[in-house]
């Protein structure tokens, strides 16, 4: 009689299924399949007793190897899947680390703080002011009264009404309402300088921005005149900029001035206005409680993204904060120095 088991191709389905078998759930159901108490192995051997009796010991001696040889599988093939699972992409140590990056000073702050410290080198303090301001110190007291066409200069954004009925307050639009709270506080001689933060309601361009920093001068004093002023600033250009820079002085109007002027810097065969300047006028000299024949002074707000873009060659004001990192990368090697 044939043999009724054939146990070589119950060991190929066992080991096939058994690699297909991915996880723990699908190892124990295949161990419940073939090795349980009702598993197909199982049944073989408990049906050797009922087999001819000279087919039970090669039936049975195989089956029993086979349930040995299924079980080491089954350990085998649970410790490939342990192994899988716990094994992750080999970490080389010996690797340099990666470095994270790192902000840096935007080149309009180190700008600002080479104009700073010019300015200190010249013998001035520096202090800074409110960003919100005043409707009073923004305008009427540097002479600039509501209705007063000068106030045109200087398109506002004025913060929204609260109905308290308290003074009107604005994003100040220049850095001169410093000159009034200083003044509030200090006798003469004044030397300062105050850099900040100031807003438009402007439309932009090449050299226009919505938000832009100035710095302000003041300098108040016995016997100072308009050529102090020029002496002072051309100091500050060839220090910033070096000999070799082409600027004018043009008459330009300002109400807290007399008389007023424009300083402009050659840039791409153009004129390029970086600040406003004049001798404090006469009436806040007054205001502030110093006699005018005797106390005289000047004062100057210049646009630091401007300074910027003539030391650093950049033809668009825009692209200082449109957060382009390539561009602010660019910047990299000058931040040694600031
Ligand atoms: C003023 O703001 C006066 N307060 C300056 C002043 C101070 C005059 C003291 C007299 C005495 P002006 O609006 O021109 O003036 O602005 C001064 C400088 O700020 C300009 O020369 C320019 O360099 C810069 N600036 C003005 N508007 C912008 C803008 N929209 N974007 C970038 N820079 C600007």
């Amino acid at each position: 009689m044939a043999l009724e088991v054939d146990l070589d191709g119950l060991e190929s389905e066992a080991r096939s299924a058994l690699a297909t078998a991915n996880d723990a759930d699908a190892l124990e159901d295949w161990r419940v399949d073939w090795l349980g108490r009702r598993g197909r192995l199982t049944t073989v051997l408990r049906g050797v007793r009922d087999l001819p009796v000279e087919q039970r010991p090669a039936i049975g001696a195989g089956a029993n190897r086979l349930k040995g040889e299924l079980e080491s599988a089954l350990a085998a093939r649970q410790a490939e899947l342990v192994a899988a699972e716990t094994d992750g992409p080999t970490i080389d140590v010996t690797l340099p680390g990666r470095r994270p990056p790192l902000g840096s000073l935007h080149p309009v702050t180190l700008t600002r703080r080479t104009m700073e410290r010019t300015f200190r080198d010249l013998g001035f303090d520096v202090v800074e002011g409110p960003d919100i301001e005043l409707e009073e110190y923004n305008f009427d007291r540097l002479r600039i009264p509501a209705g007063h066409p000068a106030r045109d200069m200087w398109d506002t954004i004025w913060i929204a009404d609260d109905d308290s009925g308290g003074p009107r307050q604005l994003l100040r639009t220049h850095t001169s309402p410093m000159q009034i709270r200083y003044l509030e506080r200090r006798e003469p001689p004044i030397r300062v300088i105050v850099p900040g933060a100031c807003y438009r309601y402007e439309a932009t361009d090449a050299t226009h921005e919505w938000m832009l920093t100035q710095i302000e001068g003041l300098v108040i004093d016995q016997d100072l005149s308009f050529a102090h002023l020029k002496g002072t600033l051309e100091a500050f250009v060839r220090r910033m900029f070096g000999g070799e820079i082409e600027t004018r002085f043009r008459c330009d109007y300002f109400p807290f001035v007399e008389p007023g002027a424009e300083l402009g810097v050659r840039w791409q065969g153009d004129w390029l206005e970086v600040l406003g300047c004049g001798m404090v006028h006469p009436e806040i000299i007054e205001d502030a409680g110093l006699d005018s024949s005797r106390y005289t002074g000047f004062a100057f707000g210049m646009g630091v993204e401007r300074v910027a873009m003539l030391q650093y060659g950049v033809r668009d004001i825009r692209h200082f904060y449109r957060n382009d990192v390539r561009f602010l990368r660019e910047f990299d090697r000058f931040r040694g120095s600031a």
